[in-house]
């Protein structure tokens, strides 16, 4: 075996899984050198690795051919092996690959070495072509891109050009306002979670189907059906949504002896708390009792759209009588599917991203996020400027 050269990296940058074809990345001061011992080219004319060039050939570890694949040679010390799909033949070759000296990385890792040698990127465009492929909807994808160049970028480069002629309050105030952009821009890249939560029997399980156009959950007439959460994955417009239906939160369940009633109670609670959203379900054929004291204070703290199911019946649920923090409603039949579409435009008005701006800067990294808070907390212009210059320069970890 050769001396392992740890200045070179090999990483699978296509999705797990068989397809047609994946790419394997050499990337780093011996790639060339480790190429011209496992790469026989087709062409008997002698081997240049000129960017921009593709070659053709065999991948072979001397005793046997490994692949037939292309080399497209994307810089003096970086390689795209394009070899066939199977996930077989991919982990062949970045074993040879390893028996060279290339030491294996992740995509994102290896993605980040080469993105942070292109000394005209900022750390904050570094960032953002790592965080697109984590993105769940086009408009994610977009808003990402925007913060390269323009956005969030921009708008540092800027106040730290204008630093010595802007009060700090100033610059504080712009970047509370970045920092409150910044959660609505997180729901729209990476995804927000709307739990579906009510009294049992209400029709939780039958919106959540309804949601998925699927027979996801249990539905029956019987009170407390729904046991485990179950969850769904739902895009609706620039949101992608992720609905989880609950057990039915009830105070007799919760003090029963059964203790899968216990945990699924228990479970209920637990989930609601990590909720962007809160669709609390009630019945609008049942009177307001269906609603008990405890499950009020479980949404307290929440962002709640009131949901009156079951609208195909008459209607025994007096709206008056709902608490103020409940007076959001919304009237369906998740049974026939009426007032579905208009659900789905509140959730989106209601977290905020209905008329949002792709075109805001926003910080959309922890890293970028608290640093942002860092400059809203800045004392001195000395302070604030460090601060920037790490936004714009900073190091990041992957
Ligand atoms: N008429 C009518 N019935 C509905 C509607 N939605 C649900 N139901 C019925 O209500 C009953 C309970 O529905 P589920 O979806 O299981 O209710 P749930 O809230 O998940 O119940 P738990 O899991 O027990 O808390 C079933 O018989 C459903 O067919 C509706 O919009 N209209
Ligand atoms: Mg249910």
């Amino acid at each position: 075996m050769s001396q392992p050269s740890i200045n070179t990296f090999a990483a699978v940058m296509t999705g797990k899984g068989t397809g047609a074809i994946s790419t394997v990345q050499l990337f780093g001061n011996s790639a060339e050198s480790i190429l011209k011992k496992i790469f026989v080219p087709v062409s008997p004319k002698p081997m240049t690795f000129e960017p921009g060039k593709i070659l053709l050939g065999e991948i072979t570890d001397v005793i046997q051919v490994i692949d037939q694949v292309t080399v497209g040679c994307e810089g003096p010390n970086s390689f795209a092996i394009n070899c066939h799909g199977n996930p077989l033949i991919v982990a062949d070759i970045m074993k040879l690959l390893e028996q060279q000296g290339a030491r294996p990385l992740t995509a994102e890792q290896l993605l980040y070495k080469i993105l942070s040698e292109n000394k005209s990127l900022d750390t904050i465009a570094v960032e953002a072509r790592l965080a697109q492929a984590r993105a769940r909807t086009i408009e994610g994808t977009k808003i990402i891109a925007n913060q390269a160049g323009a956005g969030l970028s921009k708008e540092a480069a800027q106040w730290l050009t204008n630093l010595n002629a802007t009060p700090l309050e100033k610059i504080a105030s712009s970047a509370e306002h970045i920092l409150q952009s910044s959660r609505t821009a997180g729901l729209i890249i990476y995804g927000c979670t709307a739990v579906i939560a009510g009294p049992p029997n209400t029709g939780k399980s039958t919106l959540l189907n309804r949601l998925c156009g699927k027979q996801k959950a249990i539905v029956t007439d019987i009170k407390g059906t729904t046991r485990d959460w179950v969850s769904a994955e739902c895009r609706t417009d620039s949101l992608s949504v992720k609905f989880i239906d609950t057990a039915g939160l009830d105070e007799e369940l919760s003090t029963s002896e059964d203790d899968i009633e216990k945990a699924s109670q228990q479970k209920a609670t637990e989930v609601l708390q990590n909720a962007d959203l809160v669709l609390l379900v009630l019945d609008n054929s049942q009177t307001i009792e269906q609603l008990d004291r405890r499950l009020l204070g479980k949404v307290a703290d929440k962002k709640v759209l009131t949901v009156l199911n079951k609208s195909d019946l008459p209607a025994r649920l007096d709206t008056a009588k709902l608490p103020q923090s409940l007076a959001e409603t919304i009237q369906i039949s998740a049974k026939l599917g009426t007032g579905v579409e208009t659900l789905l435009r509140k959730i989106r008005q209601t977290l905020g991203v209905a008329d949002f701006n792709i075109q805001s800067p926003v910080a959309f990294t922890p890293r970028q996020q608290n640093l942002l808070k860092e400059l809203v907390e800045a004392k001195s212009k000395d302070q604030a400027a460090s601060v920037l210059t790490e936004l714009l320069n900073g190091p990041i970890r992957v």
